[in-house]
């Protein structure tokens, strides 16, 4: 069995023990790297090409400059409330993507990568993750925001379980063997009519889940039944509703409201 390791939900005191392990950590391994690529960098920018660096060199470094700015500018958490600070019902906003009936009972994942063949994911095998609960402000861009309590599974965790996200077909690990991830993640809706697109660090934050609860009940339709995501770092748009199809590449993938003029990285 691949190690899926039980984590607590991200409320309260865990969640601020939480937030200074990683801070810590991924300032110190982020400062390092930056640091050490920064030197470097200018060296290769100032170094004529006989020198003899070729620029596939060159992309690799900025490359990994980029993931280690990336993963420690990911670690951000949002703040956290207590679950008595909800208001029922939960508004919903958004439709798209969500006509016709679901059946939650044979619901799955469709998980695809980049130059390998698609797998399923089954709805119940992912319920068999360690719950993860989350009371977080949802943010429209239309300018409402309303604090909402999620339930379901850290999409890092799925990606643990199931080895999902990278080339070596190995689980994640950010820290020590960032470029076996790919970079992007894309979701949608089963007709596709709906889809986001991911940055990895934004898909493996801690507060990045599969939801099937919402304010202590499951899911309705309108929010997103059976499955659907929930960034805590994002505006509402990034958290698509009724997921079906994943898919993890290195090409930036498409995005509903980015492809509408609005940002596509949606960070708060
Ligand atoms: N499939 C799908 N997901 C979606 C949308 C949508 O139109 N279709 N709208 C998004 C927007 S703009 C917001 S603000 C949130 C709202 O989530 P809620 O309806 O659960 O409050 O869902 C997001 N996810
Ligand atoms: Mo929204």
């Amino acid at each position: 069995m691949p190690d899926a390791k039980a984590t607590p939900p991200l409320t309260g005191a865990a969640a601020e023990r939480e937030m200074r392990r990683l801070t810590r950590r991924s300032f110190s391994t982020g400062a390092v790297a930056a640091l050490a690529g920064l030197g470097a960098w200018r060296w290769l920018t100032t170094a004529s090409p006989e020198d003899g660096l070729p620029w596939p060199v060159r992309r690799v470094l900025r490359f990994n400059q980029w993931l280690a700015q990336g993963y420690s500018l990911g670690r951000r958490l949002a703040p956290t409330f207590p679950a008595e600070s909800v208001r029922q019902p939960a508004r919903t906003n958004g439709l798209v993507g969500l006509d016709g009936q679901v059946e939650p009972a044979g619901w799955q994942l469709r998980v695809g990568h980049d130059g390998r063949a698609d797998q399923t994911i089954a709805l119940r095998s992912m319920q068999a993750l360690p719950r993860a609960d989350l009371v977080t402000e949802l943010k429209c861009v239309e300018g409402w925001s309303q604090v909402i309590h999620f339930g379901g599974v850290r999409f890092m965790d799925l990606m643990t379980r199931f080895r999902l996200g990278t080339r070596s077909g190995r689980a994640p690990d950010p820290q020590n063997n960032p470029q076996d991830l790919y970079r992007y993640v894309y979701l949608a809706t089963p007709d596709e009519r709906y889809y986001v697109g991911l940055d990895m660090a934004s898909a493996l934050h801690p507060q990045t889940l599969l939801c099937d609860t919402i304010n202590g009940r499951p899911l309705t339709r309108p929010h997103g039944a059976p499955l659907r995501l929930y960034l805590a770092v994002k505006y509402g748009y990034k958290s698509l509703k009724r997921l079906a199809l994943v898919r993890f590449q290195d090409k930036r993938p498409p995005d509903y409201w980015a492809d509408r003029g609005y940002d596509w990285y949606a960070g708060l």
